[in-house]
Order: structure tokens, then C-alpha cells, then sequence
């Protein structure tokens, strides 16, 4: 499967390039599997001493079925790289995440280390944000408040919102981690503002955090399908 492949070469690359002992952040997702398994690897086959700190229930579940060392941010608020994918990257390395509904301890995760690094397939890297991502701005909402913060973002932003829905794992919208809801906010035209936009968001009422992650990602690795891996910075 050419894109699990390039997944992997990116998740490894990225792991190889980047950790050392240390404090890792982990990110949520199905390529960040790839950089857990390598992380391992490298403990088992070089003693690297690494301490993990998950941004998911799915990277905690990884981390422990991996046999890594899990620490939690009270006792290691500062990390020393956090490695995570992207639902897309643009030119500017801004990025859209969330689309695993993680978004929240994802950008906590980000925001506290030192290097933040984004491991990717080929899919996801774009020019603009919106070229290959269709679902949208994933925005994290606390529950009672989802149809006026849709409301607000028309009012203000323009686009349309979804709530999202569980499907047929389960009835009713989805309840993330944090136990909140998630808009997709279908964005209307391409923007160049992102800054401006992902602080608008974040100062609704009800808003708890969006997967637009400005100028917060140092470096991209997305695996290529003819198994190359293209580095972006
Ligand atoms: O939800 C997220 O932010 C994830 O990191 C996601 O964007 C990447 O998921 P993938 O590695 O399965 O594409």
C-alpha cells in the first residue's frame, strides 16, 4: 500500500532525525503508529531512554502496547520533540489537524516543546489549506454551546459547520477525549490570514481549541510514493 509506505518512511526518518533521550511528545493518529513503532525499536536495539507523553487515549494505548516508558506534562511539562501528523500542511507549514478529533492535547503537546515535528504521507502536503482536505477546520466545542458557536463562525467567518457525528460505532455526535464535541467548519475560499482566523476562532464563547496550528511546526517529513521522503522547514 503505496501511502502506508509513506507513512512509514516518514514517521521513521522523523524518529531517526530527531529523538534522542529524552521526552517525547505523541501525537494521535494512524502515522504516528509507524514513528511509536520505531521509537521502540531504537529503545530496544540502541538503550535510547525516552520518557512518552501521550496527546490521546490512542497514543497513551500505543506508548503502553509498545512497552515504552508513558509520562503524563505535570511531571514533564517540557518535551524535547513532539512528533505528530497532519490532516494537511500548506506552503507555510500551517497545518489543519484534528481529523482524528485529538486536536486539543495535540496542540498542548506542540506548544511545550522544543521541536515540533510533523510526519505525513504525500497526501497531505499542499499549497493551500483546503486543496486536498475537504472535511474542514476541526473545532473543539464544549457540548452545551455547539449550535451558537456555529452560529458565530457563519456569522463572522463565513463557511458552514458540521457537528460530527459517532456514525455506527456509536449513536450522537462524537465525544472527544476531553469529553467535548467537534464542528468541521467547511471554510469558503482559499485564506492567507490563517493567524488572524485561528485566533478568531479561539476567542468564541464555547470554543475550546481549533486544528488550524500556525507557525508552531519547525519541520514537515512527507513520504513520497516512489519512496523518497521530502523534508520541509
Ligand atoms: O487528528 C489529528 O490531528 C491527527 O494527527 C491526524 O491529523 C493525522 O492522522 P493520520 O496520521 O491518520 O493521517
Amino acid at each position: 500500500d503505496p501511502v502506508e509506505g509513506a507513512k512509514k518512511l516518514a514517521a521513521y526518518k522523523a524518529v531517526d532525525n530527531h529523538v534522542v533521550n529524552g521526552v517525547i511528545g505523541i501525537g494521535s493518529g494512524s502515522t504516528v503508529v509507524y514513528a511509536v513503532e520505531r521509537l521502540a525499536q531504537r529503545v530496544r536495539e540502541e538503550g535510547l531512554e525516552v520518557i512518552c507523553v501521550p496527546s490521546s487515549f490512542q497514543a497513551k494505548q500505543l506508548i503502553i502496547q509498545h512497552g515504552l516508558k508513558l509520562g503524563d506534562l505535570e511531571m514533564h511539562p517540557e518535551l524535547i520533540v513532539t512528533i505528530d501528523g497532519a490532516d494537511e500542511s500548506d506552503k507555510d507549514l500551517t497545518l489543519i489537524k484534528g481529523g482524528g478529533g485529538c486536536l486539543t492535547q495535540e496542540k498542548i503537546l506542540a506548544s511545550c516543546a522544543e521541536q515540533f515535528i510533523v510526519i505525513a504521507d504525500y497526501r497531505k502536503a499542499s499549497n493551500n489549506l483546503g486543496e486536498q482536505w475537504s472535511r474542514g477546520i476541526p473545532i473543539e466545542v464544549i457540548p452545551s454551546a455547539y449550535r451558537v458557536v456555529y452560529q458565530k463562525i457563519e456569522k463572522t467567518l463565513g463557511g458552514k459547520s458540521e457537528l460530527r457525528m459517532s456514525g455506527s460505532s456509536k449513536a450522537g455526535p462524537v465525544v472527544t477525549d476531553n469529553g467535548n464535541f467537534i464542528l468541521d467548519w467547511k471554510f469558503d475560499g482559499l485564506k492567507n490570514n490563517w493567524r488572524e482566523v485561528e485566533t478568531q476562532l479561539n476567542m468564541i464563547p464555547g470554543v475550546v481549541e481549533n486544528g488550524l496550528f500556525v507557525n508552531m511546526a519547525c519541520k514537515a517529513y512527507f513520504g513520497m510514493s516512489d519512496g523518497s521522503v521530502m523534508e520541509q522547514t
